[in-house]
């Protein structure tokens, strides 16, 4: 029987969490938040299905914190709700929202959890598209007023923050490949939204520090890639692959400049002082977020833009996302952030996690073995990578409730617990029980 007994031999002091985003479960028509890109994305390109009502998390919080105690987690990261904050303009604050904020760090930090928020998951005031929001700088600005607002208001409350939640989303997934709001598909929008939403990193950071002693981190997803057989232009076009994917965004922070061959494809839309912003970016940081899920075939495409490759998936046991299990990519990332960008930085796996198709048999029980075994092995190679050593702090499992989806709406569950969509009700699943048996 696959289990997470080892879990006991992670270090007393190794933080397990579980982590969520605000569009994610919020549900945005509750205490009066603005519309963000993904309303607006929603209606346009989803049908309408939305984070209207999400999982209600807004009333439903101290059952959700409770959840998270009761399974003898000690840490949950969670992000603030720009528009919920700010709803109308960048000067009024929502009370509402301010109020939300402050109660849930509240019962966070009584029921003994280590709150992690992030200031940006994604849910982008709908106000900024005007200027085409991370297209344009001014963006940036404003989310290092955001973040300094943020810290002077709940900063007494946590330690650990992070400024934003996946770069390689906000920029590539969101403004190349268009399929994460605001849909965009064109290298120039991308190769400026690569770069600004890292430089909007560097001026919440400075934000942060210039209010109060914060520890602060960003959060990477890395994606493994392998090139699909040992032909040369495979090979190349996988390294192109990780320069975009992954490298473009810890290059800039660690190192301050841009991987080569990305370089050579988007530095001609990238503004003029890019060079003098990444000494900004590069400013030294507490700790690191990696997120990780699977790994992705590369095979060498031609395009017009230079971007020459194409993601395959090969034949490894697969998620309901069609995501492979690849469990070594994990520590892979592990590794080359410790060895080849900064030794001694504190990482955090800050999601790993799987989509089921979750179904509820009788008596209420949701025998979700498969995602038992997905965190089982990716478990153990985080185990192996503290047994070497290795400054791997904490692990948070994506996700505590079936949630909104982004483009996939409701129809994929990341859930250690079940969200009934109809009534809000949660259903613990076994691979809920199963990290309960080991960290209570
Ligand atoms: C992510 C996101 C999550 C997703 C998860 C599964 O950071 O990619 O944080 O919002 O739900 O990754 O796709």
């Amino acid at each position: 029987m696959i289990n997470l007994s080892f879990l006991q031999d992670f270090p007393k002091d190794f933080n397990f969490g579980v982590a969520t985003s605000s569009y994610q479960i919020e549900g945005t028509m509750y205490g009066n938040c603005g519309k963000s890109i993904w309303d607006d994305f929603a209606e346009r390109k989803l049908n309408g299905i939305d984070g209207k009502l999400a999982c209600n998390h807004i009333e439903y919080f101290k059952e959700d914190i409770k959840l998270i105690k009761d399974a003898g987690f000690k840490a949950y990261r969670f992000s603030f709700a720009w528009p919920r904050l700010f709803p109308d303009n960048n000067k009024d604050v929502n009370l509402k929202g301010v109020d939300f904020y402050k109660q849930l760090l509240e019962e966070i930090n009584n029921c003994d959890l280590e709150a992690f928020p992030t200031i940006y998951h994604w849910d982008l005031p709908i106000r900024f598209q005007k200027i085409k929001g991370w297209e344009d700088q001014e963006t940036c600005k404003h989310f290092g007023e955001l973040s300094f607002f943020i810290s002077k208001t709940f900063g007494d409350q946590f330690e650990k923050i992070s400024t934003i939640n996946e770069p390689w989303c906000v920029s590539w997934l969101s403004h190349y490949l268009g399929e994460h709001a605001p849909g965009i598909k064109n290298i120039q929008s991308a190769a400026k939204t690569m770069h600004n939403i890292l430089f909007a990193h560097s001026q919440s950071v400075e934000a942060l520090r210039s209010c109060n002693d914060h520890q602060i981190g960003i959060v990477l997803n890395n994606q493994f890639g392998q090139p699909i057989d040992s032909n040369e232009e495979n090979i190349q076009a996988t390294k192109l692959f990780d320069e975009i994917h992954n490298r473009w965004f810890s290059d800039a922070i660690f190192k301050g400049k841009y991987p080569e061959l990305a370089l050579s494809i988007l530095e001609k839309y990238l503004p003029e002082n890019y060079k003098t912003q990444l000494e900004l970016i590069s400013s030294p940081i507490d700790w690191i977020g990696l997120n990780y899920y699977t790994r992705s075939l590369i095979k060498y495409k031609k395009s017009d833009d230079g971007v020459d490759y194409e993601c395959n998936s090969g034949t490894l046991k697969k998620t309901d996302m069609g995501w492979e299990f690849y469990p070594e990519g994990l520590s892979y990332f592990i590794k080359r952030i410790n060895k080849e960008y900064d030794n001694n930085i504190p990482i955090y796996i800050t999601e790993n996690g799987m989509a089921n198709n979750d179904k509820l048999s009788l008596g209420n029980r949701i025998q979700d073995h498969d995602r038992i075994e997905f965190f089982n092995v990716h478990l153990k190679e985080v185990l192996n990578c503290v047994n070497e050593k290795l400054p791997v702090k904490g692990y948070f499992a994506w996700s505590l409730l079936d949630n909104y989806e982004w483009a996939f709406g409701y129809s994929k569950r990341f859930g250690l617990v079940f969200t009934d969509f109809q009534n809000f009700k949660r259903i613990p699943k076994n691979s809920y029980y199963e990290f309960q048996k080991y960290l209570k």
